[in-house]
């Protein structure tokens, strides 16, 4: 009895002793693993150009950038759906954007496919990388649904958020209706002269508290090492309106007064030294257009004109567009300067090896409104100091200087031609990435694929159903083979745009774009390999091809609901 009670306690201790040996093992495992999952952090801007960036070919001093791309990727050919609300849906989802509810904008409800909210029937990568215990964080512009409580960040999947939901369309201001909130609460109300909280004299910039709050937020999800981070940091630089820091519109003043036909050439000797477009690239005659109203979709098409060369302006013409592209240059300064402090502190803590950061725009650079930008003639370098803080729709750098932000391509924000759709986008990763400073060309990828390159680096599944909806299987594909392999093979897709009355499929190196997707015979055929900039139309060469692209777009549009078009519903 005695012996009996002896031993069965040392066959406890023995089994207990293997389960704590086998539950160190597994624990030890999964922990190797959570250490080997990258953290994540995925910055994305507002209306930046194609080749603004130094690493993309462009003038604006952007060091920061520059070594990220120097030390990670650039990609060619990445795309985005032309506008701030679709690609922030399509980004968070991984879907296309109308299958999100946001077709459009969210100001407005036209229908299925048209919501003003992003809806249910999707999953964010927040609430994806969540499952997988990831710590989530938003610091900047949500922009995708802020009417229906359901559409905001903390019930998407965001531990933590800094947001404003709407558009912010200022600098040093709270907007009306773009409060700020912090985890659902009220944080800074719209006002005139908000304090910005992490700083003693209260400065407040908003790029520079967006960046703030980002590194408060990598500072508390550090405080928890056991599991890795995601934080979507969404500038609203550099959109307009022009508001920019003294000193840095003084460092480009000046700078511009070659204009924008001689810069042009400069850029694209540069972009073809640096592989980013092909060497046969050519510059296209740029327009400009006519911004006609959307009001219930029923006012199509869109009046363009040639831009004015730079010559045909007088000289203190050309002295005010140099202050507005300066302005223009001096907020992306600014923000690669910040984007510096993160990376900096990344690197101060040990962390930058494995996080996994991306950078890129939500649209191509705006054309809104005219050729030299709003309220031209009334808002001068001799009347600054009076609208200097105006905000809202007070002064953009106008078409001329937009198109030279998307040099080589043509059209702006909220086209889909390539000057609408192309984004930089930079990828960093250290532990991730083989080839370091190499740029993946003549591979089309789009918004669509972030979510399987989330879900791919970490290991985490994507569901079929969550919170009792059926989930769209993802659109996208990963992109991790390119971060081992700048000439990974890619798979043959076929990729879609549909915004306001633009429309485009491409297919390989084909394109097929319209202006006016309510007209049947109004879409233009390019190949892309040589004709970046959708110069030499090739219609009537292959016009088998155009008409199976166009049949092929009308079955997309029928799938994701964009059509029928809102007027005909
Ligand atoms: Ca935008």
């Amino acid at each position: 009895m005695y012996n009996k009670r002896y031993k069965f306690p040392s066959r406890a201790w023995l089994a207990l002793g293997l389960f704590v040996f086998v539950w160190g093992l597994f624990r030890g495992t999964s922990e190797l693993h959570a250490g080997e999952r990258p953290n994540i952090l995925i910055i994305f801007v507002d209306d930046m150009g194609f080749s603004d960036l130094g690493c993309y070919g462009g003038e604006i001093e952007t060091p920061n950038l520059d070594r990220l791309s120097e030390n990670g990727l650039r990609f060619t050919e990445f795309y985005n759906t032309s506008r701030c609300c679709p690609s922030r849906a399509s980004l968070l989802t991984g879907l296309y954007s109308h299958q999100t509810g946001i077709g459009m904008m969210v100001y407005r409800d036209f229908g299925e496919g048209y919501r003003r909210n992003i809806h249910r029937g999707n999953v964010t990568f927040a609430e994806v990388l969540k499952t997988a215990g990831y710590q989530t964080m938003l610091s900047g512009k949500w922009h995708v649904g802020h009417s229906d409580l359901n559409a905001r960040p903390e019930v998407r999947g965001f531990d933590r958020s800094t947001a404003i939901y709407a558009h912010v369309d200022s600098y040093w201001k709270v907007l009306r209706g773009c409060d700020i909130y912090r985890d659902n609460e009220l944080f800074i109300k719209a006002q005139e002269h908000p304090r910005n909280p992490y700083r003693k004299d209260g400065y407040f910039y908003i790029t520079d508290f967006f960046t703030d709050v980002a590194l408060d937020y990598i500072g508390q999800a550090q405080k928890n090492p056991e599991d890795p981070w995601l934080l979507h940091l969404c500038y609203n630089v550099p959109h307009f309106p022009l508001e920019t820091p003294d000193d840095l519109i003084e460092k480009y003043r000046g700078r511009y007064r070659k204009g924008w036909d001689v810069l042009r050439e400069e850029k694209l000797v540069r972009m073809k030294r640096m592989g980013l477009v092909g060497d046969t690239q050519t510059l296209p005659r740029v327009h400009g257009f006519v911004n006609h109203k959307i009001d219930g979709f029923n006012k199509v098409g869109v009046r363009t004109e040639l831009l004015p060369s730079w010559d045909s302006l007088s000289a203190e013409e050309q002295d005010e567009l140099d202050f507005r592209r300066a302005m223009y240059a001096g907020q992306i300064d600014n923000m690669d300067q910040n984007i510096g402090r993160i990376v900096e502190k990344l690197k101060t803590t040990g962390a930058l090896d494995n996080t996994l950061i991306f950078f890129m725009s939500d649209n191509g650079c705006s054309g809104e409104l005219g050729h030299f930008g709003m309220n031209w003639g009334d808002y001068h370098s001799g009347n600054y100091a009076e609208w200097k803080r105006k905000s809202g729709w007070s002064i953009s750098q106008g078409q001329c200087w937009a198109a030279y932000s998307n040099t080589p391509f043509r059209m702006y924000k909220k086209f889909v031609h390539e000057g609408g759709i192309a984004s930089p986008m930079i990828v960093h990763w250290p532990k991730g990435i083989k080839s370091r400073g190499g740029v993946v060309a003549g591979v089309p990828f789009h918004l669509i694929d972030v979510m399987p390159t989330l879900r791919d680096v970490a290991g985490v599944e994507y569901p079929e159903e969550f919170n009792g909806n059926r989930i769209p299987a993802m659109e996208g594909v990963s992109m991790r083979p390119w971060f081992e392999n700048v000439k990974a093979s890619g798979t043959s897709r076929t990729l879609f745009w549909q915004h306001e009355n633009h429309a485009a499929v491409r297919e390989g190196d084909w394109k097929l774009v319209t202006l006016n997707d309510r007209d049947e015979d109004a879409w233009m055929l390019y190949n892309l390999a040589g004709d970046r900039s959708e110069t030499f139309s090739l219609n009537e060469q292959h016009p088998g091809r155009a008409e199976r692209m166009k049949a092929a777009w009308q079955a997309w549009a029928q799938r994701v609901q964009a059509v029928p078009f809102p007027e005909r519903r």
